[in-house]
């Protein structure tokens, strides 16, 4: 069949917007009608050539919500006209990491998805002329339909919104799955988050969620204060306005230190404060940000050998086929919030714009329709 996608052709390029060439299922696959599709970060550190994985031409876009439209042999949990979120980390319930209960990593497709193709080695999509296009996370949203193995579906109930529930498959996730699943937030923790952007503020709300008693919201844009606010950042710390040692601003702030702190920004310097920020004794810090390539994190030694922890996450720690359906239920259920994240909506041609006003900091999440 023929589809709409936005394409990647080189690094540092706006998309193309165009008619592509798409082949149906093989075994294990599903084609899927996309709905919706969020614009994350990650999105643009590959479009922009910063990723050194980057691989071109690609259809990128991991955020998306759709409908199923056709089947291939041999898939058995999911049906056409079922709603699904497309997932960036697997969950085929029998691999070693599937089965552990630690890790949320599948590894069943990992070297095909990181290569841009299906299990098989090939690609469902090419050009017009037959020059195949590489697949992006596995997901490759940035198309009105795409295909993807069975088990990087989440089926989701039908009433749920399209253009917010796309969130869920990434952001919203990541976010507040980083709270829940990873670092198991108590009640009555205090917490600081650094970056209050799409993820950062899923952050807040699961640690809302979570019942913490204090949490503290850094960023340089004081223009996300009120929508940090909404979600439950009960103090916000401009670093602009600190004159002094951060460290200890934050130490004081939090009485001590934060039982949890949180990077949601990529950047390597961000890191290190908040692991010392973190309380003496128990405190977590859990690096959520992708920092550029070639960056590395360094602190004292003796920070951890004084009980402090850093950790790491991806996509919340969520397994994705059981833990999703689980989101939207929140979301339809309004134990979550998702509709004042999505500040802009746009068509597929616009989508370019979308990536615009990112780097203006304009928007949490612009989600193009289709
Ligand atoms: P975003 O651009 O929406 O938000 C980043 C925020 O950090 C912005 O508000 C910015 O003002 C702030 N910031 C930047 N530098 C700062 C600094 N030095 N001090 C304080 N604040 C600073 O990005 P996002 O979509 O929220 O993504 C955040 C990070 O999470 C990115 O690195 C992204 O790649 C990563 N990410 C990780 C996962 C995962 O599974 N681990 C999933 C999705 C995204
Ligand atoms: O299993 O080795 C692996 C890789 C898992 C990839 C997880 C990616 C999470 C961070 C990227 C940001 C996603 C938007
Ligand atoms: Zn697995
Ligand atoms: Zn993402």
């Amino acid at each position: 069949m023929r589809t709409r996608a936005a394409v990647a052709m080189a690094a540092g390029q706006p998309l193309a917007v165009m008619e592509v060439n798409l082949d149906g299922p093989k075994h294990g696959e599903v084609l899927v009608e996309i709905k919706a599709t969020g614009l994350c970060h990650t999105d643009e550190f590959t479009r922009s050539g910063a990723d050194p994985e980057g691989a071109f031409p690609a259809i990128l876009g991991h955020e998306g919500a759709g409908v199923v439209v056709e089947v291939g042999p041999g898939v058995t949990s999911l049906a056409p006209g079922d709603h699904v979120i497309p997932l960036y980390t697997p969950e085929c319930r029998e691999c070693d990491y599937c089965l552990n209960p630690k890790t949320n990593l599948c590894q069943k497709i990992r070297s095909t998805q990181g290569a841009g193709v299906m299990p098989d080695g090939t690609s469902r999509f090419s050009m017009l002329d037959g020059t195949p296009i590489l697949h992006y996370m596995g997901c490759s949203t940035f198309a009105n339909h795409t295909v993807l193995p069975e088990i990087a579906l989440a089926k989701v109930r039908k009433d749920a919104p399209f253009d917010k529930i796309c969130y869920i498959g990434c952001g919203v996730t990541t976010g507040i799955g980083a709270v829940i699943n990873t670092a198991k937030v108590e009640i009555g923790s205090r917490a600081i988050v650094f970056g209050l952007g799409g993820i950062g503020l899923n952050v807040i709300q699961g640690l809302r969620l979570a019942g913490a008693d204090q949490i503290v919201g850094v960023d340089l844009n004081p223009g996300k204060v009120d929508m940090a606010t909404h979600f439950g950042m009960t103090d916000y710390v401009n670093p602009k306005d600190v004159s002094g040692d951060m460290v200890a601003h934050l130490v004081e702030l939090t009485g001590g230190g934060a039982d949890y702190t949180f990077d949601a920004t990529g950047n390597v310097d961000v890191m290190r404060t908040a692991l010392e920020a973190a309380h003496k004794g128990w405190g977590e810090s859990i690096i959520i940000g992708v920092a550029p390539a070639g960056a590395e994190i360094s602190t004292r030694p003796f920070q951890l050998v004084t009980g402090r922890s850093w950790r790491g996450t991806a996509f919340g720690g969520a397994s994705g086929r059981t833990d999703v359906p689980k989101i939207v239920d929140w979301y339809m259920q309004g134990k979550i919030e998702i509709d004042p994240m999505i500040t802009h909506k746009l068509s597929l041609d616009e989508i370019n714009h979308g990536f615009d006003l990112m780097h203006q900091g304009k928007s949490i999440r612009a989600v193009v329709e289709f």
